[in-house]
């Protein structure tokens, strides 16, 4: 949608988007003082809207930052920006940010927390990317260990994630693999991983220091369900190498597969069997379950 015609939620009004304005003392702003959560609807339902949320006020809890509204008012302020936008399928973007203060960076003086939603259509990876795959990079930026700044607070503190994009960038890639402080491969700089090995499924666990990827959950749940077994393990470079297949995990690239990474070629370098199996599973699920926009009431979950 052209940025003029949104209509954006903004502390309990709607409010079109060249209005819709915080201000410059906002520690979100000075600080990066804040927690986000990005969310898609498909066909007019919000996906995992609750793990969402979840994920939110634990993200809230951790960083002493009061969500000013009910999880009931904030689900109801999502369906509304949705709907008053007449989107179908989008992107969603929920923001809350510590609120204006002084040019201190102590919290407790700011009293105000932002609340700011944004809907949009969503750019998706063209459809050629999940045949052909992506090639990763490991990068020198490393994700930050968990008791540095712990990377499940989902902040708008991302410049770890974006020094690692400028890396990605530079190099001329669509995405690139962090490692944590231990030299294990953690995640992408907006994505889970995961590899499969002799036909199983390893992914880094939470505490390698990772945000746990909503779609990293219902991934992992969907693989048990297609009887696969799915280990919560380290990897290493050398496992992400000569592992058999490779995919990323996230809100926008769904599940993408990963054929290369460092000039080596994963499995036959395409997207393999079982990435296409959970691909796949993940699509049909993802397009028939979610909180209704349109009508009262949550469709299946
Ligand atoms: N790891 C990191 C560091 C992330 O930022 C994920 C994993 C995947 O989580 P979900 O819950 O989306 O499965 C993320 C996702 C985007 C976008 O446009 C996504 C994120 C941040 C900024 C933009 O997809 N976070």
């Amino acid at each position: 949608m052209i940025e003029s015609e949104l209509k954006i939620f903004l502390n309990g009004s709607m409010v079109p988007a060249k209005e819709a304005r915080v201000s410059v003392f906002d520690h979100g702003f000075l600080y990066g003082d804040g927690i986000f959560e990005g969310i898609r609807a498909y066909s007019g339902r919000i996906f995992k809207l609750d793990e969402h949320l979840d994920r939110l006020f634990d993200s809230a809890k951790s960083i002493l930052l009061d969500i000013p509204y009910s999880r009931e008012e904030l689900t109801e302020a999502v369906c509304r920006t949705v709907r008053e936008n007449e989107l179908v399928d989008a992107y969603i973007r929920l923001v809350i940010s510590r609120g204006p203060g002084d040019l201190g960076l102590d919290p407790s003086k700011c009293s105000n927390p932002s609340v700011i939603i944004i809907a949009d259509e969503i750019a998706l990876y063209p459809p050629e990317v999940y045949q052909r795959g992506l090639e990763l990079a490991a990068v020198s930026t490393r994700r930050p260990a968990t008791d540095v700044l712990n990377p499940a607070i989902k902040s708008l503190n991302y410049l770890n994630n974006i020094l690692a994009k400028i890396e990605a960038n530079l190099r001329g890639l669509p995405e690139v693999v962090l490692l944590n402080h231990q030299g294990y491969v953690v995640e992408g700089t907006a994505d889970n991983i995961f590899i499969v090995r002799r036909g199983e499924l390893v992914t880094p666990p939470t505490n390698a220091g990772i945000l746990n990827g909503i779609t990293r959950q219902v991934v992992i749940k969907l693989a048990q369900e297609l009887g696969l077994i799915c280990k919560e393990e380290n990897i290493t470079l050398h496992d992400l190498y000569t592992a058999d297949e490779c995919f990323l995990t996230g809100t926008a690239a769904e599940v993408i597969p990963a054929v290369a990474c460092d000039g080596r070629t994963i499995g036959h370098g395409i997207g393999g069997p079982i990435t296409l199996k959970v691909l796949q599973a993940f699509r049909d699920y993802s397009r028939s379950s979610g909180v209704s926009v349109y009508k009262s009431g949550v469709a299946t979950v």
